[in-house]
């Protein structure tokens, strides 16, 4: 058979294996000796915040935390290959444009500033004062600040997050599309309305306590790997983990932690989940209803039968608002339309709430198999539903737990990237700062890319990220980027955004999470992140920067502002010299960041209050409330199910690949090798087409617009899915997810559900 690059799924995740892809990227990266240095101070006190993720770290862990992933992300960053004026030099635009994600970034850390020239089609060095005065005088001419976008991507430190924002607000609008807008958007949305802030209610240690953790749509084996070690703990001693993932998903089976040495020397491994449940993809909210309808079974028969209560009747009445309509709602909603839409049998979503109701204390995790749908936000608010019953919220060892994606996508949103920023702290900005600030709500990525397109947007800046691969219908993005005036990228590595140049174009490079960032008075400078837990702390480098000509985000930004807008109202330089005299600012205008300076500097940081987690609801009813909407009327796998051999399509990552950054191709623990363009299908579906592992297609889009999507010469691979229900690569699949499908009221792109059909290949 001709499918080389289908191979062995690793026993465990984790493991030796684990430890020999570390030293293989290590090797590749070039990284010298510091490397191992580097990986040290990864998460520690004194150390960077790993870039890999959002996970929170351990209070009392003084020790190196092994992360396969993180590790990863940490070599990526601190290669030795370099992306020099010379490498620029020896290619074209063009050329540069038919390599990958891959291999464009294999080239390294970017050295200068660069301008694109179009004569040559090539990107030249640029001074950076040159740079500063040209993008500052192309955004003072536009016709309002309004036709500017200012995108951010999740690694931005809290500071050079605050005062992008601050500038970007100085010059005039609130468009900041940010890649939370593609992410956990939906849970920002649904946890405000319903438990009144948009963030997770738990620390890490509510993990030690729990006696259930439900995960509903995460790979954590891939994109959270130090959530395994927590997980693995509470596995040890007893507690419930219930998977909800349409894919067996090798990490939530099976973990060899690296840490234990006994079991690495033995070669066991931890069970991770007591229950393993298949739903078809956006069947979620059917399951979560279908568990409290068994709740409510369960608390009828209690109450028959003389037994205590299912329900947490003191919580519900002294803490939630439409308790009694929820009720309602749920005994509306029949088995039959719970198990159509869920993809599960009674039987099943029984059994996963039976380990709800014999849980003392119930955490629920989840990320983008429930933020990435059409109706992500009702799914939220269901989940919520659920653990409102048991009083599963605002106490030790329960609460929900969105799990962020970046590293400080969480924190970014805190201190004001946001495209409709809550009036109180406008009031703040404009009061502290004393300049108009604008009220007038900005565009998302959706509404950017709509302006982009009808050319009513005309500058594109973009600090960090990889706007043109991440976002959908990457195809249409990228001619949309290439018709703009402007288009500034700031950024580590070269990427696919930095080929789409506008008119005017610049690649602005900066320093590296891993690396010193010195003052010009020699001092190293602390920056700050937010984990998923709301825990706060400082990251200083240790690396020698890439390049000399490198310069820090904040450095970057201060240094566009001076030139756009003056310093009149902020004195940027005075702040990029001193990043505390950020943070005061940071403190005088948002809530929870008091004494900021000094707590940043506990070893460990501090924890941003929570009001849910207090049992107090910044909700309009001042309660917790239940949201008793029907479930969707139709999803995307019962779409397919109708027929004309359509398939419901998610895109998510490999085990090799940090969002558009592929590091290799490789998918150790799905078994699939040296091969990204694959899609993973059920085998009993393949055979009902007549095809075979391996075989080559085209996936097509069949979204109704009249638009054609094509993703050519992808190769089958069988796997243990729901039937009518497929898998594959982001970001090589995004020219697939239709701009005109937005999840209702996050608006974020659908990609755990495009509609596909296949086409045969012709034998080439
Ligand atoms: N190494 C590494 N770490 C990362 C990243 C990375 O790319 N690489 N990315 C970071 C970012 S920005 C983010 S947002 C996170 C992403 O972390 P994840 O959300 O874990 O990322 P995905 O790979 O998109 O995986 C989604 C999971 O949800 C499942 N799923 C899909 N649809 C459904 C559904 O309808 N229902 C259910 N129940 N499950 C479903 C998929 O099978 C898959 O297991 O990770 C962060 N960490
Ligand atoms: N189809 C589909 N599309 C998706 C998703 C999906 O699951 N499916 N996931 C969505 C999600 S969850 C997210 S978060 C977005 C991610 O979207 P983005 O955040 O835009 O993309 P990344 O791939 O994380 O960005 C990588 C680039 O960031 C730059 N970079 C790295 N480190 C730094 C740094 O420290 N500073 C600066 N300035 N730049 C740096 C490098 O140049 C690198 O090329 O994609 C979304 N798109
Ligand atoms: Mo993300």
């Amino acid at each position: 058979m001709d499918t080389p690059f289908i191979g062995k799924k690793s026993s465990a995740a984790g493991g030796w294996g684990a430890l020999k892809s570390c030293g293989k990227r290590l090797l590749e990266s070039g990284m010298p000796i510091s490397g191992a240095r580097t990986l040290l101070k990864a998460n520690q006190p004194d150390g960077f915040d790993c870039p890999g993720c959002a996970w929170g770290d351990p209070e009392h862990g003084s020790s190196f935390e092994f992360c396969e992933n993180g590790v990863k992300a940490v070599a990526w960053e601190a290669t030795e290959k370099r992306a020099t004026p010379a490498f620029f030099a020896a290619h074209t635009v063009s050329e540069l444009r038919n390599l990958t994600d891959y291999e464009l970034e294999l080239h390294g850390r970017l050295t200068h500033p660069m301008r694109y020239d179009a004569a040559s089609d090539t990107y030249l060095p640029v001074a950076w004062d040159e740079a500063f005065a040209e993008i500052g005088a192309i955004l003072k001419g536009l016709e309002n600040p309004d036709r500017a976008e200012f995108y951010t991507s999740g690694r931005a430190s809290n500071e050079a997050a605050y005062l992008y924002q601050l500038f970007v607000r100085v010059y005039g609008t609130n468009n900041f599309p940010d890649c939370s807008n593609m992410c956990h958007e939906a849970s920002g949305v649904g946890l405000r309305q319903a438990i009144g802030v948009g963030k997770g209610t738990v620390l890490l240690e509510d993990f030690e306590k729990a006696d259930a953790v439900f995960v509903i749509g995460q790979n954590p084996g891939t994109n959270h790997p130090r959530m395994l070690g927590d997980l693995r703990r509470a596995a040890m001693r007893g507690a419930r983990i219930v998977v909800f993932n349409p894919i067996r998903e090798r990490g939530l089976e099976r973990f060899s932690d690296p840490q234990d040495k006994i079991e690495m020397l033995r070669g066991g491994s931890t069970d991770i989940a007591s229950h393993y449940f298949q739903p078809q993809l956006g069947g979620d909210m059917a399951a979560v209803r279908g568990m409290a309808k068994a709740v409510f079974a369960a608390e009828d028969a209690a109450a028959a039968a003389g037994l205590p209560p299912v329900l947490d009747h003191a919580f519900l009445a002294e803490h939630c608002a439409g308790f009694d309509d929820y009720r309602a709602a749920v005994a509306a909603t029949g088995w039959a339309e719970i198990e159509d839409q869920s993809g599960l049998t009674r039987d099943e979503i029984e059994r996963a709430a039976d380990v709800y109701i014999n849980a003392e204390r119930v955490i629920c995790t989840w990320a983008m198999g429930v933020t990435q749908h059409l109706h992500s936000v009702a799914t939220i608010r269901e989940i919520t539903n659920f653990m409102l019953l048991r009083g599963n919220i605002g106490r030790p060892g329960a609460g929900l737990c969105p799990v962020r994606g970046h590293s400080n996508v969480q924190g970014d949103r805190t201190v004001g990237i946001n495209e409709k920023p809550p009036e109180a702290f406008l009031d703040a900005l404009e009061q502290h700062f004393g300049f108009a600030v604008p009220r007038k709500h900005g565009h998302n990525v959706l509404s950017a890319i709509g302006a982009m397109l009808d050319g009513s947007a005309q500058a594109f800046i973009g600090l960090g990220g990889n706007f043109a691969r991440a976002t959908p219908d990457s195809a249409l993005v990228e001619k949309a980027l290439r018709n703009l005036k402007l288009t500034v990228n700031i950024a580590t590595k070269p990427n696919h955004s930095h080929l789409m140049p506008g008119e005017v174009s610049y690649i602005l490079p900066c320093l590296g999470r891993t690396e010193m960032d010195l003052n010009p008075a020699g001092q190293s400078q602390l920056i700050s992140v937010e984990d998923s837990m709301s825990m706060v702390h400082g990251s200083a480098g240790i690396n020698r920067p890439a390049s000399p000509h490198l310069l820090s985000e904040v450095a970057i930004i201060a240094g566009i502002a001076r030139v756009t807008v003056g310093t009149d109202i902020v004195d940027w330089p005075a702040l990029a010299n001193d990043y505390d005299h950020i943070r005061d600012h940071i403190e005088a205008t948002i809530p929870g960041f008091e004494a900021f300076n000094k707590r940043l500097r506990k070893p460990r940081g501090f924890h941003l209050r929570n009001t849910a987690a207090h049992r107090e609801w910044d909700t309009p009813a001042g309660k917790a409330t239940f949201f008793s909407g029907t479930l969707p009327k139709e999803t995307v796998h019962q779409r397919a199910k109708r027929g004309g051999g359509r398939f419901a399509l998610q895109t998510f990552r490999s085990h090799d690949q940090y969002n558009t950054t592929v590091y290799g191709l490789d998918d150790r623990y799905r078994g699939v090798y040296g091969e990204r363009q694959v899609i993973f299908i059920h085998p009993e579906d393949l055979k009902a087409m007549g095809a075979k592992a391996g075989e080559r297609v085209d996936v097509v889009g069949d979204h109704d617009d009249g638009i054609e999507r094509l993703a050519a010469d992808f190769r089958f691979v069988p796997y243990d899915i729901p039937r009518g229900s497929i898998a594959g690569y982001y970001p090589e699949l995004n020219v697939l997810v239709p701009l005109g499908s937005a999840g209702e009221e996050s608006d974020t792109p659908t990609s755990k559900s495009i509609m596909v059909t296949f086409r045969k290949r012709e034998a080439a």
